[in-house]
C-alpha cells in the first residue's frame, strides 16, 4: 500500500479535527444557554480523503506530498457550519477569532462581497496549535482548517450549483441559461435571508 500523503500525521488529523468540533459545540452550548436558541442549524466537518488531496495537488502542479497537502493546502481538516440567520454567521467569526489557540491566517466574505456566479459564504483558514506533533516535527504542532460559514439559504444554493458544475452533458445554450437562473436565485436567496434577519430582529427587540 502507498504512504498516505498526510505522512505521520495521517492518525492526529482527526484528533485536531475534534478539537475544533468540540470548541464550536461549545459556542453552541454557550449561546443556546444565554438565548434559548442555538448559534447554527447544524454543522460538518471532514478530513479531505487521500484521493481528493491528491486530484488537487496535481491540479495546482504541486507534489503529492505532505508538505503540500498539510503546509500548502489549508482545507485537510473542513468545517462547514450552516446558520439560521446571517448574523449568527459574524457572532461565531468573532468567536473563533478570540480563541487564543487559533490564528487566522486568511479570510474571504463571499457574503457582503459574492463570487461572480452567486455563491455567498464566509471562508476563514485557520491555524490551530495543538499538543501534537505537526508535519514539520513541531510539538505543540501547528495544523490548518478550513471554517465555512452560511446560511441554510447559501447551503441550499451551492450544494445545487455544485450538482450543475459536475453535469458534463449540458449543452453551451442550457449551462449560459442555468448560470443565469442560478445567479437570479442567488439574489433571491441573499433577499430572503436579508427579510429573514429582519424579522428576526423585529421579534427580539418586542422581546426586550
Ligand atoms: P471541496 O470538495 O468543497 O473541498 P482552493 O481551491 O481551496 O485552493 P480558493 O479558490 O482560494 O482555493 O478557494 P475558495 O474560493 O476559498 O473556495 C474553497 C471552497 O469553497 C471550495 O472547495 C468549495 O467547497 C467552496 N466554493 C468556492 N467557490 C464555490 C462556488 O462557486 N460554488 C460552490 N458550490 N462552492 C464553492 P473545493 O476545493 O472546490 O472543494
Amino acid at each position: 500500500m502507498s504512504e498516505s500523503i498526510y505522512g505521520n500525521c495521517k492518525n492526529t488529523l482527526p484528533e485536531v479535527m475534534d478539537v475544533l468540533v468540540r470548541r464550536i459545540e461549545h459556542l453552541n452550548q454557550i449561546h443556546k444557554e444565554e438565548t434559548g436558541e442555538g448559534i447554527y442549524e447544524h454543522f460538518i466537518y471532514r478530513i479531505k480523503s487521500e484521493e481528493s488531496m491528491r486530484e488537487k495537488c496535481r491540479r495546482k502542479n504541486l507534489p503529492e506530498t505532505c508538505e503540500t497537502a498539510l503546509g500548502h493546502m489549508h482545507d485537510a481538516i473542513g468545517l462547514r457550519i450552516v446558520c439560521s440567520f446571517v448574523d449568527d454567521i459574524y457572532r461565531i467569526v468573532d468567536y473563533i477569532r478570540e480563541q487564543k489557540d487559533i490564528t487566522v491566517f486568511n479570510e474571504k466574505d463571499y457574503v457582503k462581497n459574492p463570487k461572480e456566479n452567486g455563491y455567498r459564504s464566509y471562508h476563514m483558514i485557520i491555524q490551530l496549535q495543538v499538543p501534537y506533533e505537526d508535519w514539520k516535527g513541531n510539538d505543540p504542532g501547528l495544523y490548518f482548517a478550513e471554517i465555512q460559514l452560511r446560511t441554510i439559504a447559501m447551503d441550499s444554493w451551492a450544494a445545487l450549483e455544485h450538482q450543475v458544475k459536475y453535469k458534463k452533458d449540458l449543452g453551451k445554450t442550457d449551462l449560459k441559461l442555468i448560470t443565469e437562473e442560478l445567479k437570479r436565485c442567488a439574489d433571491e436567496l441573499a433577499s430572503c435571508d436579508l427579510s429573514m434577519q429582519t424579522i428576526r430582529n423585529l421579534i427580539q427587540e418586542e422581546q426586550k
